[in-house]
């Protein structure tokens, strides 16, 4: 499917504002794979407009696939904000025939990460954060390390991230820690090495 039709069905389906804040990450992440070596900008573009698909979805449509059509009744313990993110990406492959797995896997992961996530994914997740329409303290900040190195960007994201829900006595996600955790691991060891 050429993206001007991804871009007018996705249109269709989000609210206004939440369709603007997918034209921006669109363009965010473009620029940043820009500056990465052998990531296709048609995937980039791709996955940027699909992220969001379903964030507009009722919280019972958003349920109901859980319960038929993914393998991970988990999530339904946990925040519905994480749950456009999985429906997302098996919404899109039904409805478009996305078949891409990095490109699924950006979909699916841009709200917790994972541990071992592909270049792809990064950029998704972090063009998601740091695009021109968010403000919160110490977004510059981000998106100068989104510049120089994604997955301190990540990171911090995540730190942001998990102080806000602590803050709230809100649960955390354990795929969330995980992210956090593994990302530590290779900067100490991304350390070692220089
Ligand atoms: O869909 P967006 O608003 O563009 O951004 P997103 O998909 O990254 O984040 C959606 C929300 O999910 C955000 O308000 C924070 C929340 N979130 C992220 N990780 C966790 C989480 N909520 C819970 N409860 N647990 C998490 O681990
Ligand atoms: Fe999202
Ligand atoms: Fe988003």
């Amino acid at each position: 499917m050429k993206i001007d039709d991804l871009l007018q069905a996705t249109k269709e389906e989000l609210f206004p504002a939440r369709y603007e804040h997918t034209l921006r990450v669109m363009e965010t992440a473009i620029q940043l794979a820009k500056q990465i070596n052998g990531l296709e900008t048609e995937k980039v573009a791709v996955a940027a407009v699909l992220h969001d698909f379903c964030k507009c979805w009722p919280t019972i449509k958003l349920s109901q696939w859980i319960e038929h059509e993914l393998n991970n009744l988990d999530l339904l313990l946990y925040d519905k904000e994480l749950w456009h993110a999985p429906v997302g990406a098996e919404v899109v492959r039904s409805r478009f025939g996305v078949e891409d797995e990095d490109i699924l896997n950006a979909i699916r992961f841009h709200t917790t990460g994972r541990p071992n996530m592909s270049i792809l994914e990064k950029v998704i997740f972090i063009a998601d954060v740091v695009e021109p329409g968010r403000s919160f303290p110490g977004v510059d900040e981000l998106r100068s390390l989104a510049n120089s190195n994604l997955n301190q960007a990540i990171l911090t994201s995540l730190n942001h991230t998990i102080r806000f829900l602590l803050d709230k006595g809100k649960k955390i996600y354990p795929l969330t820690l995980e992210t956090r955790n593994a990302l530590l691991d290779t900067l100490v060891k991304d350390k070692k090495e220089e």
